[in-house]
């Protein structure tokens, strides 16, 4: 049986700024307007915008040690998932597959504190339809699988509740980096999502190239695809590997996640980058994660390219524990606490050298290991 608490909350003032007007007929204005406006806006206060507070009852729930769940009237709300949010707003999806144009409450937002966004594409929610197609969110259930990265000391979750993630790299333009793939395969572990690796553009280099990689990550234990939208080449693989599946696609901006998705499923026509004379990295064709049914079964979602991905919540010592290969090699080192960077007798520095761990792949845990320290 599920305890109830109560928390207390700290929350924004409703209206702190004036609410656009929406009347555009800016030549002469309706002066009872302005006088309705006036005391909310001027309203004389001492304190900040962060000293109030208010309790709300929640429910803690024993499945997931910490969350918080908001009691709500369940009777009133329908559930629903969240397809795509934007800005304060999302649109829902609720079971009878019906679509809601959703806003979020205050509340929500502030427990949600410590992280960038409230609400993320793939939530599961319950909300309060306010007519046809609008309701009110009241409850965010406790994300299972998760994805996630740090912006500025403060998580945020690019997407919720998928099976698994498509990490997208492309073999050229841009380059190939490994050391992102590794990122995305310790955020992957770390929320509980089970990872596939996809090179794209395999048409720009010779396929010989790339055995290197797909080996490596083969090897592993990573199912690992290689595919070129423009040559067709891996798309039947691709099919399989996402039917039945609520899968995530994530990488740089560039690489050719929206093209991925459009390539198995040409009706859903998604926005890609055209091609120019002119060259650059951070495009960002896709600016929301976005849930998109796919028709031979299973769900892709569609998520904005990022540069970097800083890992949240993993402490410097634990990335050792994401390099699966390096286990075997860690009991050879003189140092318990050995962070295999500088220290001698090394035993996982001993195995890049004799050749049973991947110099690729040590270069990536250094790189790693240092940023997050
Ligand atoms: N040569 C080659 N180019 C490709 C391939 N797949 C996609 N592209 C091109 O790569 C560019 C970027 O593709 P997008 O699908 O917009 O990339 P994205 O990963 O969705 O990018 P963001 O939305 O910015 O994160 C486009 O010009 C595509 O035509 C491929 O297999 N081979
Ligand atoms: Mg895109
Ligand atoms: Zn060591």
């Amino acid at each position: 049986m599920a305890k109830k608490k109560k928390i207390r909350v700290a929350f924004r003032k409703n209206r702190q700024n004036k609410p656009p007007r929406k009347n555009f007929n800016t030549g002469r204005q309706d002066p009872q307007l302005d006088l309705a406006d006036l005391p909310a806006a001027e309203r004389v206060s001492g304190k900040g915008n962060l000293t109030r507070r208010r309790t709300i009852v929640s429910r803690e729930d024993d499945d997931h040690a910490g969350s918080l769940v908001r009691a709500v009237d369940e009777a009133k709300c329908l559930r629903g998932r969240v397809i795509s949010p934007h800005g304060g707003e999302c649109l829902v999806q609720a079971e009878s597959g019906a679509r809601y144009e959703c806003t979020v409450r205050r509340v929500m937002k502030s427990l949600a504190n410590n992280e960038r966004n409230a609400i993320v594409a793939g939530d599961r929610v319950l909300f309060k339809p306010v007519g046809d197609d609008q309701g009110l969110i009241e409850r965010i259930e406790p994300r299972r699988q998760t994805l996630s990265r740090r912006v500025r000391n403060h998580r945020q979750v690019l997407v919720a509740n998928v099976d698994q993630v498509l990490i997208v790299a492309s073999a050229a333009d841009p380059p190939l980096k490994t050391s992102l793939i590794d990122r995305y395969l310790i955020s992957a572990a770390f929320g509980e999502i089970r990872p596939i690796i996809c090179i794209n553009k395999a048409d720009l280099v010779d396929q010989v190239e790339l055995q290197s990689v797909v080996g490596l990550y083969s090897q592993l234990g990573y199912q690992t695809l290689v595919t070129s939208t423009h040559l067709g080449i891996g798309l039947e693989d691709l099919r399989r590997a996402l039917c039945g599946c609520e899968t995530a696609l994530a990488g740089q901006s560039g690489v050719g996640k929206s093209s991925l998705i459009n390539a198995v499923e040409p009706r859903l026509n998604l926005k890609t980058y055209e091609v120019s004379g002119e060259t650059g990295k951070g495009r960002h064709t896709t600016t929301n994660a976005r849930l998109l049914e796919l028709s031979f079964g299973g769900w892709v979602v569609d998520t904005p390219g990022i540069r970097q991905l800083e890992l949240c919540d993993v402490v410097p010592a634990e990335v050792e524990g994401f390099f699966l290969e390096f286990h075997p090699f860690v009991r050879r080192c003189r140092f318990p606490d050995c962070s295999h960077l500088h220290e001698s007798a090394c035993g996982v520095k001993r195995a890049v050298v004799e050749g049973y761990i991947s110099a690729i792949r040590y270069e990536s845990y250094c790189k790693i290991r240092s940023d997050e320290e």
